[in-house]
């Protein structure tokens, strides 16, 4: 089974959107095979957005996500980086179609409530970024049958 790694991002935290969007993900057949309340270091957020860096919004991006306390989350299942960008949504809320994640609770790009790995690539990249091997746990779901 495939991984991939979400953040709710501060805005999302604040806005007390976390269960709202956990649930959502559950509901969907996720699997969360790691979760946690943390705050980003400047260092992690520079690096975790590194791809970025020579854009004009990067020192803003940084600030945002350092701004206060994000909840982190590595998901399980079958094609899962594609499947969860499609429930978060396209990157800019105001273009994201109603019944994504972003579609339905944001209205700025700057704010845009979660974040979720595009490739194969960032997805194993973020994951041990923001994870340590324990903190990933390998368990079976007993839905798992009803969902596949
Ligand atoms: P995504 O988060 O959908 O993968 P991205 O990787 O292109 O989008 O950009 C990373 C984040 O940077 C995005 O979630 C919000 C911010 N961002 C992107 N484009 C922006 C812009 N034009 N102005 C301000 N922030 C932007
Ligand atoms: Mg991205």
């Amino acid at each position: 089974m495939e991984k991939t790694f979400l953040m709710i991002k501060p805005d999302g935290v604040q806005r007390n959107l976390i269960g709202t969007i956990v649930e959502r993900l559950e509901n969907k057949g996720f699997k969360i095979a790691g979760a946690k309340l943390m705050h980003v270091s400047e260092d992690l957020a520079k690096t975790h957005y590194q791809e970025h860096a020579d854009k004009p919004f990067f020192g803003e991006l940084v600030d945002f996500i350092t701004s206060g306390p994000v909840f982190a989350m590595v998901l399980e299942g079958e094609n899962v980086i594609d499947t969860a960008r499609l429930v978060v949504g396209s990157t800019n809320p105001q273009q994201a179609a109603p019944g994504t994640i972003r579609g339905d609770f944001g209205l700025t790009v700057g704010k845009n409530i979660i974040h979720g790995s595009d490739s194969k690539e960032s997805a194993e990249r973020e994951i041990s970024l923001f994870f340590n091997d324990s903190e990933v746990l390998d368990y079976n779901l007993s839905n798992t049958d009803w969902i596949y």
